[in-house]
């Protein structure tokens, strides 16, 4: 009697729990591409094809590991087109004893998985995830009890967990927390790292042509596609990294410049998550730099905190407060998102640089998002839940247990201050500090009114009077009520009338 193994595309890793406690010789592994995944939001052309590319590759190397693999493909004949569908089909295909699976990332694929017992009747076995750092029952004791969850202090218990950059019971350098030195704009002279680009295999080419003839309405640029699609290649992107960029990846992690996608970030974000990263390895690997001291340590600390700190503790928000977490909309924003999100067809030339680059790369770095695209969407006030399913769809790396908290917590400030603070709302001053976008925008950023003026300047302040009875209780926005408050009142309506004109042209 043999287990069957139902391996996700997410979940592309070799010691992946489910694996470790298979039977090589008697176990079955099933992995399958449905429609019902690639298509419960209309995902990047270019996502399904990394994903598609890499469960087929990893696939391969299980095989050739010896395992029993059922690999379904999307335009296999009977291919049902649900995991339900396809764990069903695999059961009447062979003998089986008990179904499992390491847990979904997703608490909606989860739901699906708990019904599968009482369904088929099996056994389901459903195993933790042994890629994150904290387990959900450590990060429901953190939580508990805390009046703010903030990262910063569930940061500090990973570093000692994981004993990253700790010096004894310390903090390497004596603080936890380097980020004031990281926030300096780049210069179109400095010179940036290329990306290391891969020429698709025959798998590649293969999944590049079935994706182009299935999920054409889809939104996105298939090709020049130069994904990483194994572990070996993306651990290439990683060396890459290590060496060429992450020196300068704390001090411009923040700046945005015109017609460079990349800058010094890592790019890795699409490669952890589907599994062909490890991410504390990753992280090990980033400690190593700095102790040879080939890194600074504010690079190194820059980037570990994003990892063990941001990663898991999104994570650990998304699992503590979903399902309701996805229905939050504090601010009661309800304005549909504007078409230029699926088009980059605006004057805005920020907007214009995040929206076309995410159209032909499924990437955005995260000011992009979140001061950009996000910003601009808060601002404006478009219901979070379509912001939240425009960055579910459109990144490489999305899956909503990253995304959700980011986007509708982090960047829309959806869940009333759960993730941060404030809302994280800027006028087109701080675009234009850490960007060279306002150069070229047929809109002045120093203007604060009228048709030529930046919309970001007068919609920053609509947002924040729009908002007042939600937000002015807000210990840190005192300061801009108070500055909005001894403003005379021409100024005052002129703002608004100007923010107002700029919302209806939106309408259009
Ligand atoms: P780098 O800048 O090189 O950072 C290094 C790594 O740190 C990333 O690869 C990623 O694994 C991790 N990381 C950094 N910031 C975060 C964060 N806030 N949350 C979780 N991990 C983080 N990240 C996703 O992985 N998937 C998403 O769907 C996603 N959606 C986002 C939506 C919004 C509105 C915002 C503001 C941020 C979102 N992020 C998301 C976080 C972040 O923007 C991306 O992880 C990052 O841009 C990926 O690019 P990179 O690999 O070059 O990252
Ligand atoms: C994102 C995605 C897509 C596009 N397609 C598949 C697929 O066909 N088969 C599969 O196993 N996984 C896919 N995924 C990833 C899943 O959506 C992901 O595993 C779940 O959301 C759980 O996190
Ligand atoms: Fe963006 Fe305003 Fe700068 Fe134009 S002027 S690039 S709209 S911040």
């Amino acid at each position: 009697m043999s287990n069957l193994i139902l391996i996700l595309g997410d979940q592309l890793s070799h010691g992946l729990s489910s694996l470790k406690f298979a039977n090589k010789s008697q176990d079955r592994i099933l992995m399958c591409e449905v429609h019902d995944e690639a298509t419960y939001v209309k995902h990047h052309k270019k996502k399904i094809a990394l994903l598609f590319s890499a469960m087929r590759h990893f696939a391969k190397e299980l095989s050739s590991d010896g395992w029993k693999v059922d690999y379904i493909k999307l335009d296999d004949k009977n291919n049902s087109g649900s995991f339900k569908g396809e764990v069903e089909r695999a059961l009447s295909r062979q003998t089986i004893e008990n179904i499992v699976i390491t847990e979904p990332a997703e608490y909606r694929v989860m739901q699906d998985v708990k019904s599968w017992s009482k369904q088929f009747d099996k056994s389901v076995e459903v195993l933790p995830d042994n890629r994150f750092i904290a387990t959900h029952h450590e990060f429901e004791s953190w939580a508990e009890g805390r009046k703010q969850l903030r990262m910063e202090y569930f940061y500090r218990d990973m570093r000692r967990k994981t004993n990253l950059l700790m010096d004894g019971d310390e903090p390497e350098g004596g603080k936890w927390n380097y980020d004031s030195e990281n926030r300096k704009p780049a210069k179109d002279d400095m010179f940036m790292p290329k990306p290391v680009r891969f020429e698709p295999d025959k798998i590649t080419q293969e999944v590049l042509k079935l994706v182009a003839t299935k999920f054409d309405d889809h939104f996105g640029d298939l090709e020049p596609f130069w994904f990483a699609v194994t572990h070996e290649q993306a651990n290439e992107v990683l060396d890459n990294f290590l060496e060429a960029a992450l020196p300068s990846f704390g001090d411009y992690q923040d700046a945005m410049l015109t017609g460079q996608k990349f800058l010094y970030h890592s790019l890795l974000s699409a490669y952890i998550n589907c599994g062909l990263l490890n991410p504390l390895e990753v992280c090990k690997r980033v400690e190593i730099e700095y102790k040879k001291g080939r890194v600074p340590l504010n690079a190194a600390e820059g980037f570990i905190r994003q990892i063990i700190g941001w990663r898991e503790y999104v994570r650990g928000i998304y699992w503590l407060k979903m399902p309701e977490y996805v229905k939050r909309n504090f601010l009661e924003a309800d304005r549909k998102l504007p078409d230029f999100y699926w088009t980059g067809k605006t004057d805005m030339t920020c907007l214009r640089e995040a929206i076309t680059q995410t159209k032909e790369e499924a990437y955005a770095h995260h000011i992009q998002r979140l001061m950009v695209t996000g910003n601009f969407a808060m601002l404006a006030g478009v219901d979070p839940h379509e912001v939240h399913e425009w960055y579910l769809a459109v990144y490489a790396d999305a899956y909503e247990w990253v995304e959700l908290p980011n986007t509708l917590g982090m960047s829309q400030f959806g869940d009333g201050g759960i993730l941060g603070s404030k809302p994280y709302a800027a006028s087109g001053n701080y675009i234009n500090k850490m960007s060279d976008y306002c150069k070229d925008c047929r809109y002045d950023v120093k203007q604060k009114i009228g048709e030529d003026a930046c919309p970001f300047n007068a919609l920053y302040w609509h947002f924040l009077i729009r908002n007042e009875d939600k937000l002015k209780g807000n210990p840190r926005l005192g300061q801009v009520y108070r500055t909005w408050n001894k403003m005379d009142e021409k100024k005052r309506s002129s703002y608004l009338d100007s923010a107002n004109q700029f919302l209806n042209s939106l309408d259009i």
